[in-house]
């Protein structure tokens, strides 16, 4: 994202955010708590990508990964038809600023859950192939290191909704 983006979504969320918030307040219920049973050894809650605004080629997802299974899972692709590529970030402080960093591997221990969510871990769309609308949804493929892959939902919510 550039900085001319940055601006722009700066923008509109501080003059929409009373708005935004009741919509917030509605579509809460009913994003919140849902699960999709992706495998048995894979349960995902609360996913959830932001809306984009045009010209805006990027996004971000979230969502509870729990792994059911008895064996570490290591998630290291990520990939939709809708974004050129999809990457699993972390953010970081540094000196103050906040910085996104790819991760090579996620790592979650047997019996465990590990949390994607704002200004934390997330997973980043670049390159949109298409503007993200709340209300739709989008399909994107996790994979991990043994080769295994799950397809999970991310329905979209207005982008300044958590
Ligand atoms: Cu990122």
């Amino acid at each position: 994202m550039n900085k001319l983006q940055l601006v722009l979504v700066s923008i509109l969320i501080g003059v929409n955010s009373s708005v935004y918030a009741e919509q917030h307040m509605e579509k809460k219920s009913h994003t919140m708590g849902i699960q999709q049973q992706v495998d048995k050894d894979l349960l995902i809650e609360h996913a959830r990508v932001k809306a984009t605004i045009p010209g805006v080629k990027v996004s971000a997802g979230y969502f509870k990964l729990t792994n059911n299974s008895d064996q570490t899972m290591t998630f290291t692709r990520a990939e939709t038809s809708v974004a050129k590529f999809t990457e699993y970030h972390t953010m970081e402080m540094d000196n103050n600023k906040m910085l996104m960093r790819k991760m090579d591997a996620v790592i979650i221990p047997a019996h465990e859950s590990i949390l994607f969510k704002p200004k934390g871990k997330h997973l980043m769309f670049m390159g949109l192939n298409q503007r993200f609308i709340a209300g739709e949804s989008i399909n994107v493929t996790l994979s991990r290191k043994n080769g295994e892959s799950y397809n999970v939902n991310l329905p979209v919510i207005d982008m300044n909704a958590h």
